[in-house]
This record gives C-alpha cells, sequence and structure tokens, in this order.
C-alpha cells in the first residue's frame, strides 16, 4: 500500500516538473550572450560586419546605452521617450537584406530588431502626417513617405548575424531600408519625428542625392 503511494507520488512529482519546465517557469539564472556572427542563413551566404566600408559623416559613433532614449515626436497623439530595453521589447524580427552604397560596394546581412511600424502604431500619427523622419546622434538625417514606412516590413536593427551592433555599424540602431540606397540606411538613430513636410531634406539629400533614394534609380538628383 505504502509503496503504491510512494510510486503515485513520484509520478505526480515527475508530471509536475515536466510541466514546469516545458512551459519554461523556473527563473532562468543564465544570461544570453551575443553569439558570435552566423555566416549563412538559410542556405543564403552572408557578408560579415567587417565588410562594410565605413565612411561615416563623423566616423563612428559612441552612444552611452544608460542614458540613451530614442524620442518619437512631430506630429503624433502619443509621443514617446523609449530606452534601448523598451525598444528591444517590440515584436522582435529577422531578414536577410542587402545594403548597397553608391560607392559601388554591397553587403548582404541577417537583420534583427523591431519593425518601425509597430512603434508608429504606439505613438499614433496624426492624419497631417505624411513624411518619416530619422534623425542620428551624429547630426544626420534622413527621410520617408510615411506609406513606405507602413506598406513595409522596415526594420530598425539592433542586430546584425546574430551579434549586437558595434558601434561603427550604428549601435544601438541602425534603419533597415530595403529597397533604398545605403544612405537612407541611417546609424546611431535617437529621434523619429512624424512631419507634414514631403520635401524635408536629410544630410545627402540636400548635398544633391535623391530624395526617394529608389535603388533602381539613379541617386542624382
Ligand atoms: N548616422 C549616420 N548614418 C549613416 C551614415 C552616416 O554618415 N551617419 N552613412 C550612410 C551611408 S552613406 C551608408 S552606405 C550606410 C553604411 O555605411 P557604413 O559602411 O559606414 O556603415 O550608412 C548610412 N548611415
Ligand atoms: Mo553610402
Amino acid at each position: 500500500m505504502i509503496k503504491q503511494y510512494i510510486a503515485m507520488a513520484a509520478i505526480a512529482i515527475i508530471m509536475v516538473l515536466a510541466i514546469v519546465i516545458s512551459l519554461d517557469l523556473l527563473p532562468s539564472s543564465t544570461i544570453p550572450l551575443d553569439s558570435v556572427e552566423v555566416t549563412e542563413y538559410q542556405g543564403q551566404e552572408l557578408s560579415s560586419v567587417n565588410d562594410f566600408r565605413e565612411n561615416s559623416i563623423k566616423g563612428p559613433q559612441k552612444v552611452d546605452i544608460s542614458s540613451y532614449h530614442l524620442e518619437v515626436t512631430g506630429q503624433v497623439t502619443n509621443p514617446q521617450n523609449y530606452t534601448y530595453d523598451q525598444v528591444k521589447n517590440f515584436q522582435n524580427y529577422q531578414k536577410v537584406v542587402k545594403l548597397d552604397c553608391v560607392e559601388g560596394w554591397s553587403v548582404n546581412i541577417l537583420w534583427q530588431g523591431v519593425l518601425v511600424k509597430d512603434i508608429l502604431n504606439e505613438v499614433k500619427p496624426l492624419p497631417t502626417a505624411n513624411t518619416v523622419i530619422f534623425y542620428a546622434v551624429d547630426g544626420y538625417s534622413t527621410s520617408f513617405p510615411l506609406e513606405y514606412i507602413q506598406n513595409n516590413q522596415i526594420l530598425m536593427a539592433y542586430k546584425m548575424n546574430n551579434a549586437t551592433l558595434p558601434p561603427e555599424r550604428g549601435f544601438p540602431f541602425q534603419l533597415v531600408a530595403e529597397s533604398k540606397w545605403g544612405y537612407k540606411w541611417i546609424k546611431w538613430i535617437n529621434k523619429i519625428e512624424l512631419s507634414d513636410n514631403p520635401n524635408y531634406q536629410g544630410y545627402w539629400e540636400s548635398r544633391g542625392y535623391s530624395l526617394s533614394g529608389n535603388l533602381n534609380e539613379s541617386f542624382f538628383k
């Protein structure tokens, strides 16, 4: 009799343990570290973080993440000032996208981050907003039609090839402006502004590069 009880109790304990483990209910003391760069994804060869040519207007920027904020402002109902972790907490996505610089080089990278349109859903652009302007800590800026952000899956990446963006690649965030020339892929983003000015000219746009920056068109105005 006692043996039967012990056996039943043991089975019950094992079942509870199985549920706890399978549902991942135990607090974990394991801190995930960034893995090294992946070199291949779903059969596609990837470029490396080191294959970029560094030619930023003021060189690599060092961003102190403890004081960093992403300000989302302008023509919105609900302006926000996000910390790094708050931005990363939006649903994460990953995708391989090629960056093409006007200088003639390109890199094929697995980008991981959040969708800009998920952030916009939270701040709620006003009906007058038709343009999204991104600003960076080095004074760089660039802009897009609001529809481009809303009708595509445009990522703000915090990782590339499974590793956190290094400072020279735009830490904490680089825009993955797919189907646009590299100068639209703004790094070190710290502000997003919703505007009603579709003619806003960013850094390279005000120096002769096209506003749309479409890859299938010349980048000269
Ligand atoms: N903030 C900022 N973002 C930037 C730039 C810059 O100078 N400052 N350069 C752009 C250009 S011209 C390209 S091609 C891509 C990639 O440049 P990289 O190889 O220097 O990273 O970043 C873009 N984003
Ligand atoms: Mo570029």
